[in-house]
Parts: C-alpha cells; structure tokens; sequence
C-alpha cells in the first residue's frame, strides 16, 4: 500500500555478541560462565565510552579533568572517563581479582567481596592524543587466569600472553566495532545503536598471507637501525602503499582487514619502543596469531615475552606472516 510506512527488516534471529559468548561458552562443558559474565561487563564499558566519544564535542567531555560544563557538571577527560567505566564493570562483574590499566601506576587489587579468578589487564582509551582531531581512537583488554594460588599480586599480571584466555579490541571509528578472540578464531561485531547491541558481521576474520602495506611513523627514520632502515627502503622500491593513523588499534584493525604489516620499532632514543607489552601488544599479538597473521619484538614472539614489569614496552611488528617474516630475516641478516 502507498502509504505503508516501509520498516527496515530487523534480523529476528541476530547473532549479537552476548549470544555469541554464550554459545562459545556451551562448547566448554565445564565453563562455570564467569568469563561470559567478564566479557558482558566489557561490553557495558564499551557501549559507555562509544557514547561518550561519540557526543564528546556537545557534551563538552574534551579539556581538562575538572573542568565544569554547561550543565555545571565536573567534566572528566574521556580516558578518565573510560578507566572508570572499564574499572567499576570489571569489579562489578565480580569475575576479577587484579587489574592492570594503562592509566594506572600500579595493580589494582579487586575488593575481596567481589574477587574472580580473571585477571585483565586493558588500556581503556588508546590513541587518545587524537581524540580532538575526531582520528579513530579505541580500548584494548587482555585477560588472564590467576596462576598463583595466594593473595592477588603483580606477579597474577606478569604472565606471558601464550598464557591468554582472551583478549580483544573496541574501535570507536566511522562505527564502533569489537574484535574478540577466546582462543578459537578471530569475530568481529559492529555495534548497531539502534537495538543497542554488538552484531557479528565479520565472521571468522583472517589476515592475508601477505599485504601491499607498511605502517610506521617514518618521521623516526634517522633513528631507525639498519634492519628497519632496510626493510622500508625495499617497501619503497616496491611503491608499496604507507599508511600510518598513529592510534595502534585503527591501524592495527586496517592490518587484520587489508593485510600487510604495522610497526613500532624500537629506534636510537627509545630502545623498548613505545607500546606497552601487557595491553597494547600482548591482545593484539594474541589476536592477529588467532587471525593467522604473526607479531614478533623483531626476534621472537611478542607472545613468548616473560614480563618484568606491568607498563613495559616492547617493540611490535605485527600482520600478515608473509611481510613480519620478511622483517624478522632481516634481524638475523643484521645480527640484531
Ligand atoms: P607516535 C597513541 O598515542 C599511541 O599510544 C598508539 O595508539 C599509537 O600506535 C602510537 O602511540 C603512535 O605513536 O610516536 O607515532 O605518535
């Protein structure tokens, strides 16, 4: 009829993120559910800071922590805002018993009353230098089992990311997105606002073998060493494409889509590099080996690290196999 009003088909039959946890959940007999009820409260966090970024500009959230608004409200900074999130939906979820966060000098030991046997450790907004120029920013999480029977401590954290039950990313881009590996494949769900859930759309992701793009922030050149120097060099002889955000998850998200290889080495005044092991490199060198791709320091695996101290760095080149092994002969050709 003319005048029907035309509905847009709603998928009576959606596969949304909780169900999916649910039904990865089902194939383990023994799951007590606690992880499901860990990744529910993530997922609260995210859909939280997605709407935050989101109305960031009317909402005044950018400047100054303290800051007022107009509503007179005292303005947190969005990372602030985001830790917080992420802090009370973990403790919340009473899945957890420490917490590493970017944000944070030391562990945080989660409240008897509301302990877990997870670990998690997360950057709860990465990339924030680039919120007020609207570049992609997102939230990172690994999470761990306690390996040690006796109180929480730094040690439940210090643990290599072979020893990951699973970890993930949110990309608040042109949509907000969330990658998640639970140790079986890589899934990726985009968040439809209108029902105010994480629907699977990209099913199953898998990097190439091999790409057609570098990504590394070449204004470090003169402090690159020689295995760097070279290998950018032969990507230029190739006009290979460069592309570089300069916020790890959207240029890391771009490497798990399109393929190709992202960097952060370590260069002449900043020998560990910049991005910290336990939630910046460990969950997306977890992801990209589950999506087949590889992610080494330029020796071994980054997932292979032993970790000394909760905020290390590292350095990181992660992506298709095919280009991280190019990078990794030539650490052997260099002696590095
Ligand atoms: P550079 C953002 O500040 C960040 O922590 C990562 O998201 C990003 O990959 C890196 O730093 C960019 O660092 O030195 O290229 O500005």
């Amino acid at each position: 009829m003319a005048n029907q009003v035309q509905r847009s088909e709603l998928d009576t039959n959606c596969m949304t993120l909780s169900r999916f946890i649910l039904m990865e959940q089902k194939k383990h007999p023994h799951a007590t559910g606690e992880l499901s009820q860990l990744l529910a409260g993530i997922q609260t966090a995210i859909k939280c800071i997605a709407n935050a970024v989101r109305k960031a500009g009317i909402a005044a959230l950018y400047g100054m922590a303290g800051d007022v608004n107009v509503q007179g409200e005292e303005v947190k900074k969005l990372d602030v805002l985001s830790n917080d999130l992420f802090i009370n939906m973990l403790r919340s979820s009473y899945t957890t018993c420490l917490l590493v966060s970017e944000e944070n000098k030391t562990v945080i030991e989660v409240e008897k009353d509301h302990q877990g046997k997870y670990v998690v450790c997360f950057d709860p907004l990465d990339g924030s230098s680039n919120i007020d120029c609207l570049v992609s920013i997102g939230s990172i999480f690994a999470i761990y089992r306690k390996n040690t029977d006796n109180e929480p401590s730094v040690d439940d954290a210090l643990q290599p990311g072979r020893s990951l039950v699973a970890a993930g990313y949110a990309l608040y881009g042109s949509a907000t997105m969330m990658v998640l590996s639970t140790g079986n494949g890589v899934n990726g769900f985009m968040l439809d606002p209108s029902i105010g859930e994480f629907v699977l759309t990209d099913p199953n992701m898998r990097v190439k073998d091999k790409g057609k793009i570098y990504s590394l922030n070449e204004g470090y050149a003169n402090l690159w060493d020689p295995a760097v120097a070279e290998y950018v060099q032969g990507k230029k002889a190739k006009k290979a494409g460069a592309r570089y955000i300069g916020s790890m998850v959207a240029d890391v998200h771009r490497t798990l889509k399109y393929g190709g290889i992202f960097m952060y080495p370590a260069t002449a005044d900043a020998p560990k590099g910049k991005l910290r092991l336990l939630y910046e490199c460990n969950p997306m060198a977890f992801v990209m080996e589950q999506a087949g791709g590889k992610a080494i320091n330029g020796k071994i695996p980054i997932l292979d690290i032993k970790p000394t101290e909760i905020h290390q760095r590292v350095p990181i080149f992660l992506g298709s196999a095919g280009d991280v092994t190019e990078i990794e002969e030539l650490y052997k050709k260099h002696n590095l």
